[in-house]
């Protein structure tokens, strides 16, 4: 193919004698890398154009200026194979790794055709599928996505590698170090590629960060780190290039550091008055894309007339993307939005177990699904050798290897952020915390980026989270939480609670079959002082529903975790009509059989270990209201106090509900026969 040719191509996706391995000459290269940087610059361009007519809603972040680096850093890697997150300054990147206009336009304008379904807008999307990890605008949180996936690629015998693209703010986020980190831990080929234009939003360097140079970190990690020219784009090119080789041959990640520049604010609303007029001449001096147009005529000899022929088939493609998407219908909501991916929940194989504790059913249940899943793996803190916190990993690793039961460093944001990764590409991650308390330093990857990544980009996100969770082990503050209350409050994801053996079972395989995130809370009190019989039939699709333990027609108790226990013993014998339900889904939360059960007794009392406002009892007693139902007594909530989980035995006693309270509740509601 000529050069000429090369540059007509649409979508710009890269010809193969550009891609690593192979070693492109400059006149081959720069037609594809000018073209595309000139599409980039472009529809940028015309984009801002769109925001200031209103068409472009929310804002538009250019990367007016980094298109040497965005395109540069693109170029070698393989679209749908190599692990990739981009940033809001990558679209030059996007359209190398396979993007279209016309899908960047309809993203922008948000209509029917958007790739993100109007979902998300401007900077937020991907494509999973293509192992193009979509954005979301917590920086640094797509980095151990890359990590993870390109991690199980490799696991699964794909020679695969990572690109992981941060700006000089978001290296200062833990989430950096966690990625890195790990990244070195485990070996895993990412090229952390440091978008370094000088400046987070309005902030300089200099108050960012105290190093010499960014790539200097790179000695912390014990891996090498390179700092060049990011406005020069075959130096770019060439560097990534070299840094593929060099992780061939020796597999753990770098640190790429490219001095780029922002010729505009940080995004449209800003003028960027903090930059001063010298400044900014340096940097218009600097404006990679002049520069690449010389390269071009240079190493391919072309002439001027010849280059504007195809910056005109350029301009003209941007025309027809913009006139085209411009047409386009706008989104209709949906009678419901499409939160959830669907699970088939198809029968699996059964499992019986004679008087197991709780704890030992978790381990049966990891053991059931190691396996029988040869790409299920383990990651959490000490759940190799040791057997996790609370002995229920124990012997894991041993039948498994260390390579599916896997001590990861101490960093629950990034560990999260590698299992989503990891699902991406076919691998079935389990994750336990040591402490369901410590599941608060993932946040924003559980709640926000794991939950929400279905509705964003239409991919599943297949990932168990394991929570031991809840007090009465005098611990404290920050080893006792429940969390029932925060995890259920996150659309996308799915909560489960077990109280029993046989649930405890059921819930951890029904979780680790969902297509969606899925947490299962396991009380730690329970681990080791409740057991019972595990009879498993394979039925997933019946795992999903609230539980009941007893009948009866004069109250309706509904219990959380160990509060279940104690509920059922406040009851026997108190020679009431009592049922039990346990909602034990508690997100997606099914009330429908529970609402019943209050409609045939009159009563309701809930009893959650959580504070009161902390848990979802106040949630049920306002079904209850909602539903109108007609009650017998007002309902009640037996609940700890808004207090954090005090230490000392005698205070944590006073603190969590038990059953006395609860036999006291009862025969206040419900009047002696
Ligand atoms: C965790 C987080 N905090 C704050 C923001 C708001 N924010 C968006 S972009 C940005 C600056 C990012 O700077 P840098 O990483 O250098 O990237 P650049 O915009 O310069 O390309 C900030 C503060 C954010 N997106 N994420
Ligand atoms: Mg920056």
């Amino acid at each position: 193919m000529s050069p000429l040719a090369t540059l007509a191509v649409e979508p710009s996706v890269p010809p193969e004698a550009l891609r690593f391995p192979q070693k492109p000459s400059q006149e081959a290269f720069f037609p594809c890398a000018y073209r595309s940087m000139y599409l980039s610059r472009r529809l940028e361009e015309r984009l801002f154009e769109l925001y200031q007519k209103g068409y472009v809603r929310g804002t538009v972040t250019m990367g007016i200026g980094n298109e040497a680096t965005a395109v540069g850093m693109s170029l070698p890697f393989r679209p749908g194979r190599d692990a990739v997150s981009l940033l809001h300054r990558d679209l030059g990147a996007h359209l190398v790794w396979g993007s279209s206009s016309y899908d960047l336009v309809c993203q922008y304008l948000a209509n029917r055709e958007s790739p993100t379904h109007a979902r998300e807008g401007n900077v937020h999307h991907g494509n999973p599928r293509q192992r193009r990890f979509p954005m979301i605008s917590h920086l640094g949180k797509m980095l151990s996505t890359v990590v993870g996936a390109t991690w199980a690629a490799r696991s699964n015998g794909e020679e695969v590698f990572g690109l992981a693209v941060i700006g000089d703010g978001g290296s200062s986020t833990g989430d950096f170090h966690e990625s890195l980190n790990i990244a070195s831990v485990r070996r895993v080929p990412v090229l952390f590629l440091v978008e370094n234009n000088q400046y987070a939003f309005s902030t300089p360097a200099h108050m960012q960060y105290r190093c010499r140079q960014l790539s200097d970190r790179a000695a912390g990690y014990g891996i090498s780190g390179r700092t060049i020219d990011g406005t020069d784009v075959w130096a770019v090119y060439h560097e990534v290039c070299q840094s593929l080789a060099l992780m061939q041959a020796d597999p753990q990640p770098m640190i790429l550091e490219c001095m780029t520049i922002r010729l505009q604010g940080h995004a449209a609303y800003d003028k960027a008055g903090y930059v001063s007029a010298e400044q900014m001449e340096e940097n218009r001096l600097r404006d990679p894309l002049p520069a690449a147009r010389r390269a071009l005529a240079q190493a391919c000899t072309m002439t001027e007339a010849q280059i504007a022929l195809v910056e005109e088939q350029v301009d003209q493609q941007v025309h027809d993307a913009i006139t085209r998407a411009l047409a386009v219908a706008r989104p209709v909501a949906p009678q419901v939005f499409p939160v959830y991916a669907r699970s088939p929940n198809r029968p699996v194989k059964p499992y019986q177990a004679r008087k197991v504790k709780n704890g030992d059913a978790v381990n049966c249940a990891l053991a059931y699904l190691l396996e029988s899943h040869p790409r299920a793996f383990m990651v959490g803190l000490d759940v190799g050798t040791y057997g996790s916190a609370f002995k229920t990993c124990k012997g894991l690793i041993e039948r498994f290897g260390g390579e599916r039961v896997i001590d990861m460093p101490l960093c629950e944001s990034g560990l999260v952020g590698f299992a989503l990764g990891a699902s991406q590409v076919g691998g079935e991650p389990i994750v336990e915390f040591q402490f369901a308390d410590f599941s608060t330093e993932a946040a924003t990857q559980i709640g926000l980026n794991a939950a929400t990544w279905y509705f964003r980009s239409g991919a599943e996100a297949p990932i168990l989270l394991r929570l031991p969770c809840g007090g009465g082990l005098t611990m404290g503050a920050f080893h006792s939480g429940e969390f029932e209350g925060i995890w259920s409050h996150f659309p996308g994801l799915k909560l489960l609670y077990p109280a029993t053996a046989q649930e405890t079972f059921e819930a951890l395989v029904a979780g680790f079959h969902d297509r969606n995130p899925c947490l299962v809370l396991e009380h730690k009190l329970l681990y080791w002082s409740k057991s019972g019989d595990i009879d498993f039939d394979g039925d997933l699709a019946s795992v999903w529903r609230a539980r009941r333990y007893t009948e009866g027609d004069d109250l309706t108790l509904v219990a959380f975790g160990a509060m279940v226990h104690e509920t059922l013993a406040a009851t026997a014998g108190a020679g009431v009509g009592v049922e039990v339900w346990n909602p034990f889904v508690l997100a997606p939360l099914d009330l429908a059989p529970i609402l019943r059960s209050v409609k045939k007794t009159g009563r309701l009392a809930v009893v959650q270990e959580s504070g009161e406002s902390q848990g979802l009892g106040q949630h049920v007693i306002a079904a209850v209201a909602r539903a109108g139902l007609p009650l017998k007594c007002p309902p009640r909530l037996i609940s700890a106090p808004d207090a954090p989980v005090p230490f000392a035995p005698e205070l944590e006693a006073h603190y969590r509900p038990n059953s006395q309270a609860i036999l006291a509740c009862l025969e206040q509601m419900v009047p002696a026969r």
